[in-house]
């Protein structure tokens, strides 16, 4: 498997860990659609990462998508996220929250990124920022109970709301330091700086600086 993107991208992070987690090898072809979209839209009409190429030539697009494939290849026993029943509904609700906080902290991130500073509109910032905040100070308080040990759905093993969990958070310290998440959301933090020392999460690492 070939998988199309970068790991600033948290999107495409947690499907690099999860197929780390699950066994499934795989390649990182690592551009960024925005300087190389080409290899992109050869499989992705949308021109959009995480996009994963299979072995016979087919590709997936969208995070959770993707994330539902390799959790059917490998079958209930393993998946990341539980095939049915209440700990399916919360596992998803975490990971919903954690992926919206992403999306959030990504179109604040991209507003400065993409516009000339005279056409940067803080307001936009400050409501996508005030977004993200809601939603990493509500994975704070599941992550309490869970900072040393444990896992934050409730689960026996790691899901898809931890992996999803910290990525969120540290992708949002990394693109936007200013809010300074990790007193904010200072449970969260102890709990993806346990997540990011595994080795699953150390084989997908954040890139030591932003894009210019
Ligand atoms: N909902 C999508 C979000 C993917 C996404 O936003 N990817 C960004 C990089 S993090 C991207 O490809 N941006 C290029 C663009 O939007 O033009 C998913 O879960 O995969």
């Amino acid at each position: 498997m070939r998988l199309i993107g970068n790991y600033l991208s948290p999107f495409t992070r947690r499907v690099a860990i999860s197929l780390t987690a699950l066994d499934i090898p795989f390649e990182l072809e690592e551009l960024t659609p925005f300087k190389k979209p080409e290899p992109v839209r050869e499989y992705n009409p949308v021109v959009r990462i995480p996009t994963l190429v299979f072995d016979d030539g087919d590709a997936l697009f969208e995070s959770h998508v993707i994330l539902d494939a390799i959790d059917q290849l490998v079958g209930p026993d393993r998946a990341l996220t539980p095939a049915s029943g209440p700990s399916r509904r919360r596992v998803m609700k975490i990971a919903a929250v954690a992926t919206a906080s992403m999306e959030k902290a990504q179109w604040a991130f991209y507003e400065v990124r993409f516009h000339p500073a005279e056409k940067v509109y803080q307001w936009w910032i400050d409501h996508n920022e005030s977004q993200t905040i809601g939603g990493l100070k509500y994975l704070d308080q599941l992550a309490k109970p869970v900072r040393d040990e444990g896992w934050i759905a409730g689960t026996e093993r790691m899901s898809q709301a931890d992996i999803s969990a910290a990525v969120a958070y540290s992708f949002v310290k990394a693109v936007r330091p200013e809010l300074s998440i990790s007193k904010s959301a200072s449970y969260l933090a102890e709990f993806a700086r346990r997540c990011e020392a595994m080795d699953v999460f150390r084989a997908a690492p954040v890139p030591p600086s932003l894009p210019s």
